[in-house]
Formats: C-alpha cells, structure tokens, sequence
C-alpha cells in the first residue's frame, strides 16, 4: 500500500525515474540475484528510507545537536546505536557512517597519522579498494604492505601474516574482504596486532549479518575497531556503522562528525535502526544460518558438474569460481550469466594473470536469494545452471534454455510480491 502511494506520486510527476523503478523490480523478479554483496531489504527498511527523516539537518549526535527540531532524530538515531551494540556486543556504535569507504577513512583517521603503515589483504588476493589499494585514498595516504592467500590452498596463511607483520611493522592491521570464502580468525590476528602494537581494525561488511547472527566466529572482542557496512548479509539500507572498544568512541565520533562527514542521512539511520530491529530476532538466525547452508549446497553442486572454486569451497556466504579453464575472460561469463538471468560479478582470483577489466573469476553468493526463499535444492540446481552456461557460452539455444528454466524458479518465488506496478 505504502508502495503503491510512492509510485502515484511518482508516477504522475517524474515518469522516467517511475520507469527505472519499475524496470528494476522487474529485472530482479525475472533474475537471480547471486552478487554476494547484495540483498534484499523488508518493506519496513523501505518505508523508513523513503521518509520525512531525509529533509532534517541534524550535525552532531544525539542530544548535542548545531540544529534545532531533532527530538525524534534523536530517538531514531538513538535506538539505532542501542540496537546495533546490543546485536553486536560492542562497547559503542557509530551510526553515522554514509558507506564502507568512509567507514574506513573515518577509522584511519582516528587512530594513526597519515603516512603511517597499514597491513592488509591485497585487493587481488581477495582485499577491499579502501584496504590500500595504489588507486584509493588509502594507498595515497598510507604505506600499504598486504598479507594474501596461498597459492595452493587459496586461504590466508596467519604464520604468513604474522611474519610480514614482523618484518613490516604496521600501525593498523586490516582484517578483512570482499572475496574470500573462508573465516578470519580473528583471535590470531589480534595475538598478531599486538606482537607488533598495532590496532586491530576488522572490515565485517561482508559478514556482519552472519556475526551478528553468530554463525561466524566474532570479531568485536578482539578488534579495537571493527567497521562494516549494512546493506550486505546484515539486510539493511545502503550505508556503515563503525564499533569498537570505548577508549576509541570519542576519536570515531570526531573523525565522523566534524572530521569527515557534514549533516547524517536521518532516514538511512532509521532504517538502520529498523534493520537491526530485524536481525535481533530469532528468524534473523535462521536466515543467516540457511545463507551458509545455501552457499555449501551451491558450491557443492558446481563442483559435482565440474567447476574449480579458489579454496575448493566456502564457509561463509561467498563461492570464487576459477574460470580460467575457459576461452573466456569474466567480462564474457559475468555477461553471458546475466543474459539467462544469473546475476554475478567479474572479480580478481588470486594469483589472476588477467586484468581486472576481464579477470579470471566469478564471484557468486547466497545472501539475497536466500532472503527470496530458495533453499539447497534450487542451489543444486542453479549450481547445473552456472556451470551449464559457462560450458555452452556460445551456444544460443542452451542458453535459452537455461534461461527458461531460471524463468521458471524465479515464478516460484516472487520478489516484493506486494508491489504491482500501475501500469
Ligand atoms: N562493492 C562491495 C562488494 O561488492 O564487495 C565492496 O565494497
């Protein structure tokens, strides 16, 4: 109903953008969404994003505001932070954050000067841009020295980690990806951090809605400051908090708020409240619970019709397909999935001899179809249906029937069923 009112209001005075939102809804109900970094949010986390909330000016925090008329800001924002430290047992939240990226610049500049060493996972070997790589502020800004995965197991080595720590010395350690199946200890890399007196800053974006649901081994007692973003497997709105232990809670706030942001998106931080509303009930368990079971019967069944995974499988919500057997780059496979319907994206393997324009992997998830209800026998079966595609990339009729079949699951499980577009 709510929806139905937005898009009259659209509708009658903006019919392009009416249009892209119509043509969205459809793309994602005609298509499996598999990018691991995506989800899908409840109308509840909607209705608070598309809200009066977005037309306030509230610089400051709760109770200590540069404007006036913030009393229910504040209570928003409020319950946004009690939410989020009672989910993650953190000693403070910082809910301001506009996005991962400024998440982490808000970190480093709270905690080291600029010219200081970083250690982190390099980018190709699974890293996140603002981890240090050479074309991001923080390559600028830092001396980067990356730790990655071995060749011939695909997973992080910590004796590895620990001897570059030595030999480098860095003021931070970044413990952290956007594409790597298997789970961080984080104990270690804190025994680690403190070998060396570094903080131990931890990039959950990835996995904070299975840490906040505790099927992932927990970072928050062992980072000084764990950031994350919260629209990946946490399920709310576009946007990042920032937590940690409470001697850093005056150094985040500021480095937020003056130091790098101006007014907060008071509507995102509702609908960040909303969502950790949600991922604090027990079905929030079942759903981050079921995102891993997906992800192994997924991995499982490209495997059994002959796929290479980097690692050889998952323990998180993330599978990297190796496609380097194939006469094609990712450009191809990541184009050639999404024209049967198979959403993914082109990423760096490790060791990947490719650029990443055209590179040598697939990264795939579970998150959001898992949201939309699929289980481990449609996984069994999108699993024949990736490795199908790649198999047959040139062949038009295979693909048409690949996509049929794609067709014909995404009817079973209606995305934002109570959405209808008017016309
Ligand atoms: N773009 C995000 C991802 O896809 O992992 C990371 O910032």
């Amino acid at each position: 109903m709510y929806h139905d009112w937005f898009l009259n209001s659209l509708d009658n005075s903006d019919k392009e953008i009416y249009d892209v939102l119509i043509n969205e809804l459809n793309r994602g109900r005609r298509g499996l969404e598999m990018i691991a970094s995506e989800n899908y949010v409840s109308k509840a986390v909607l209705e608070a994003m598309g809200s009066v909330l977005t037309n306030k000016y509230s610089e400051g925090y709760p109770g200590k505001r540069y404007y006036g008329g913030n009393e229910y800001i504040d209570v928003a924002e409020q319950l946004a932070i009690s939410r989020a430290k009672k989910l993650f047992g953190a000693d403070f939240v910082n809910v301001q954050s506009h996005s991962g990226s400024s998440a982490n610049m808000e970190t480093y500049f709270a905690l080291i000067e600029i010219g200081d060493p970083i250690l982190s996972m390099s980018l190709d070997h699974g890293g996140h841009l603002t981890h240090g790589h050479k074309v991001n502020f923080s390559g600028h800004f830092y001396k980067i020295n990356s730790y990655g995965v071995e060749k011939e197991t695909g997973r992080i080595d910590m004796n590895k980690v620990e001897m570059i720590a030595k030999e480098t010395n860095p003021k931070l350690i970044m413990a952290g990806f956007s594409a790597y199946s298997r789970e961080l200890d984080f104990k270690h890399f804190k025994e680690i951090a403190d070998s060396v007196d570094a903080f131990l800053v931890s990039d959950i974006a990835h996995i904070a809605g299975l840490v906040a649901a505790k099927v992932h081994p927990d970072p928050v007692p062992y980072s000084d400051v764990v950031t994350t973003t919260t629209h990946k497997t946490l399920r709310g709105p576009r946007g990042a908090i920032i937590m940690g232990k409470e001697e850093y809670e005056a150094s985040i706030n500021k480095a937020v708020f003056p130091g790098m942001q101006g007014g907060p998106l008071d509507h995102i931080i509702a609908a960040k409240a909303v969502s950790f509303k949600e991922a604090l009930q027990p079905d929030f368990i079942e759903y981050a619970k079921s995102i891993k079971v997906n992800a192994k019967a997924l991995a499982e069944s490209l495997i059994e019709n002959g796929a290479t995974l980097v690692s050889g499988g998952t323990d998180n919500h993330l599978i990297l397909l190796d496609i380097s057997k194939y006469n094609m780059g990712g450009k191809i496979a990541e184009r050639t999935l999404d024209e049967v319907g198979i959403f993914t994206n082109k990423n760096m393997i490790p060791f990947d001899t490719r650029t990443p324009f055209d590179p040598s992997g697939i990264r795939i998830g579970t998150p959001a179809l898992t949201t939309r209800g699929l289980g481990k026998s449609e996984m069994k079966t999108i699993g024949e249906f990736i490795v199908k595609t790649l198999d047959n990339y040139q062949d038009k009729n295979v693909l048409q029937e690949i996509k049929q079949g794609v067709n014909e699951l995404c009817d079973q499980f209606p995305l934002y069923p109570g959405f209808t577009a008017l016309h």
